[in-house]
């Protein structure tokens, strides 16, 4: 009889996972959020710990909360959970705030040092009940709870003993979108932007909710809605109402809105002869847009600004510094509590000058001149996003200003969407990178973190790689890399390989036969693509504008310092950027200890080789091997690595649904073809400047160099000028 019994509780089990499951096949819209019905015995042992579930709807956030627990939970376990007003069985679950729930505030729990979006979880008992509680001091923290608690069971962890607590490292955890209102996205690589502009403010698509689900579920609290080169339209009446109608949507979630800015906006929108930060009618004209943005968005989060780089407008145009520029829109949002997130992105006017000491140059002066909610976003490299680059000087060098980390999850420099590249690896890298700034153990993280310089105001930003595509990310892959940064932002010593694993289990399975190999070949993934694109500290080698496919001899683009050629300066006698004191001098933008570092060949960790120094090609390597034999060596490893996950991968087959199980299939097989591009166009163009011989044992290019000089493509996604 029990054993019939049993048999009945799992057919209604999986009688209620088909009801639940989706009418669509696997494609990829629910993200890391599928919540599918787990293994029986996962059901089991998790089933006597979701017996009901207690939960306020007092306010929006109390509201998303009952409903995402709700909806997981039956998704996972293959029933509805009741819903209980107090708890009455062992294995209640009660999610709120001392203020939402007197069952909370009755636990006395120790929730003084969660910070505003901290939580607890823990088993305790209440009531004379075994239960689960999910507490924040505020709403949002038990949101991220609910998050946390789902992800364990999504993952498959213990829950019968819980005492975690969390709280973000990070206080602005934000994607910038780099979406033009005309719906393009600048390196978009999963289709058009998601702001539907045009229907906005009255039709708000339901996307925009699970937009801001899946940002919630990692930490993630605001959003930068257009691009930071947008004309200055947004901040018309009418987009303004319509960048509400999207606040509106995100506010349950804890997310805030921030706009993009021009800041030739008062004599574009406003009438004004002039944007000069020190003219008295261009500050007020900016403090009554500010009150206007905040009469419709109280919760605004603030402006981000690209000023005087890549032709925008700026302080500068006027004779005046990014500090008055940035302080000036900082005064008008001050009274509101909104933040300036200034980027140090900016091109000098003197192109010969070594371009990666540009923002340091023009930055380091004006620590400390900057008002108090202003924050300095800061790419992660001193170049552009490549595909290794040292971390930015900047970071550790302005001890007086809240630096802010800018890291591009669209990979613009890394394979668009169709490279399964990872990127948690080269994120981890960077904010383990040592400044060095007061002695060992000054890292990156501890930067951006505030520790270090003890800053309140923190942040990191990523630029999106979300579109129109029914996978948000142009792969399933990629949405690997939304992912890692919202975890990476909420901590940022978390590891890598954690977050990867983590993403694995809830995206795809939690079979370890599928979760081992495809961790192991995501870790991998960056380093193969730096090999079969840009070793041994090289980069910036790839087609001019759309930056599709390799082009190191290009030289065709207007700037200097746009050009592959004058970065890896390659010539008869050797190859690399002398950055050292007898060149550019880079290195002494680093803390003493590090440039001295740097600035010594044999201390320069290979990886970063030829970014500070100029070889020749018969220079020895840590190997013994010459720099030119390690190159060819180099670009051949990162095509036999995307070899080996293809095989890892064709190994898979049938762990997965069949239709994400393909795309990436098929994703692997341009991915390795475009690899081998990669290798071949370089090589043949690197040894026509050397003129040495391929190394023995070396397979020749598969063509010769004109065939991949004569390559053209006139309809690269993601880039402007189509
Ligand atoms: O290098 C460039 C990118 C641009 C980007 C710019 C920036 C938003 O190629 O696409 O524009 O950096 O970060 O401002």
């Amino acid at each position: 009889m029990k054993n019939r019994m049993c048999w009945l509780a799992t057919l209604l089990v999986f009688a209620a996972a088909l009801c639940a499951a989706p009418a669509h096949a696997e494609d990829g819209y629910d993200l890391w959020l599928r919540y599918r019905l787990l293994a029986p015995a996962q059901v089991q042992h998790y089933r006597p710990h979701a017996a009901e579930l207690v939960a306020g709807d007092a306010t929006p956030t109390q509201t998303v909360t009952r409903d995402e627990l709700q909806r997981g939970l039956s998704g996972l376990l293959g029933s509805a959970i009741p819903l209980a007003s107090t708890v009455t069985h062992d294995g209640a679950i009660v999610v709120g705030t001392p203020a939402s729930s007197s069952l909370i505030a009755g636990l006395k729990l120790d929730l003084q040092d969660l910070g505003d979006d901290g939580y607890l979880i823990r088993s305790v008992v209440a009531n004379g009940h075994a239960i689960t509680v999910i507490a924040g001091r505020n709403d949002i923290g038990a949101l991220y709870g609910a998050f946390q608690f789902l992800r364990l069971l999504q993952t498959t962890q213990p829950i019968d003993r819980l005492d975690l607590r969390d709280a973000p490292h990070i206080k602005l955890r934000v994607l910038d979108h780099w979406d033009y209102l005309n719906g393009q996205v600048e390196r978009g690589y999963a289709g058009a932007s998601i702001w539907d502009w045009w229907k906005l403010p009255d039709w708000r698509a339901p996307r925009y909710t699970d937009y801001a689900r899946a940002n919630a579920s990692i930490g993630i609290n605001g959003t930068v809605l257009n691009h930071v080169s947008s004309g200055a339209t947004i901040l018309t009446h009418d987009y303004l109402q319509k960048a509400a109608a999207l606040a509106g949507v995100f506010r349950a979630y804890g997310i805030r809105v921030y706009l993009s800015v021009r800041f030739s906006a008062p004599i574009e929108i406003g009438g004004l002869k002039t944007a000069d930060p020190l003219n008295p009618q261009v500050q007020a004209w900016w403090h009554a847009k500010a009150d206007e943005i905040y009469a419709l968005i109280p919760d605004f989060g603030g402006f981000l600004v690209k000023a005087d780089s890549e032709g925008q407008p700026g302080p500068k145009d006027y004779g005046r510094t990014h500090a008055d520029g940035a302080n000036m829109l900082a005064d008008a949002l001050a009274a509101h509590g909104g933040v300036v997130m200034w980027r140090s992105f900016v091109y000098a006017d003197k192109p010969d000058d070594d371009r990666a000491k540009q923002a340091y140059q023009e930055f380091k002066p004006l620590d400390g001149r900057f008002h108090a909610n202003v924050l300095l976003q800061s790419k992660n490299g001193p170049v552009d996003f490549q595909p290794r680059e040292p971390f930015h000087p900047l970071f550790g060098a302005m001890p007086h200003t809240p630096l802010m980390m800018e890291f591009e999850i669209t990979k613009e420099y890394l394979g668009f969407a169709t490279h399964p590249v990872y990127l948690g690896p080269l994120y981890e890298e960077v904010l383990a990178a040592d400044t060095l700034a007061h002695g060992k153990g000054s890292t990156v993280a501890k930067v951006i973190d505030g520790s270090l310089d003890h800053h309140a105001l923190t942040g990191m930003a990523g630029d999106a790689n979300i579109g129109t595509d029914r996978n948000w990310s142009g792969s399933d892959f990629n949405q690997a890399n939304w992912y890692v940064f919202g975890r990476l932002a909420w901590n940022p010593t978390l590891s890598s390989r954690d977050i990867a694993e983590e993403w694995v289990r809830m995206t795809f399975s939690n079979n370890p036969a599928f979760v081992k190999p495809v961790v192991a070949m995501m870790m991998g993934s960056r380093e193969a693509a730096v090999d079969y694109m840009t070793p041994l500290g090289l980069l910036h080698l790839m087609g001019p504008g759309h930056h599709y496919g390799p082009a190191p001899w290009d030289a065709s683009e207007a700037e200097a310092d746009w050009r592959p050629v004058y970065y890896h300066r390659a010539d008869r006698q050797g190859i690399g950027f002398d950055r050292s004191r007898s060149g550019s001098d880079a290195v002494d933008q680093y803390a003493p200890s590090l440039a001295a570092q740097f600035n010594d060949v044999q201390q320069t960790p290979e990886q970063f080789l030829l970014y500070f120094h100029h070889l020749p090609w018969n220079y020895r390597m840590r190997s013994g091997r010459t720099l030119w034999y390690e190159l060819v060596a180099h670009y051949t490893q990162g095509v036999e690595d995307v070899q080996q996950m293809r095989d890892t991968w064709q190994h898979l087959d049938g762990y997965i649904d069949a239709e994400r199980y393909r795309q990436v299939a098929a994703f692997l097989t341009i991915q390795q073809r475009e690899a081998q591009w990669w290798r071949d166009a370089c090589i043949a163009y690197f040894q026509s400047v050397s003129g040495l011989p391929l190394p023995p044992g070396f397979a020749p290019p598969q063509h010769p160099l004109a065939y991949y000089q004569s390559l053209s493509f006139p309809y690269v996604p993601g880039f402007s000028s189509w």
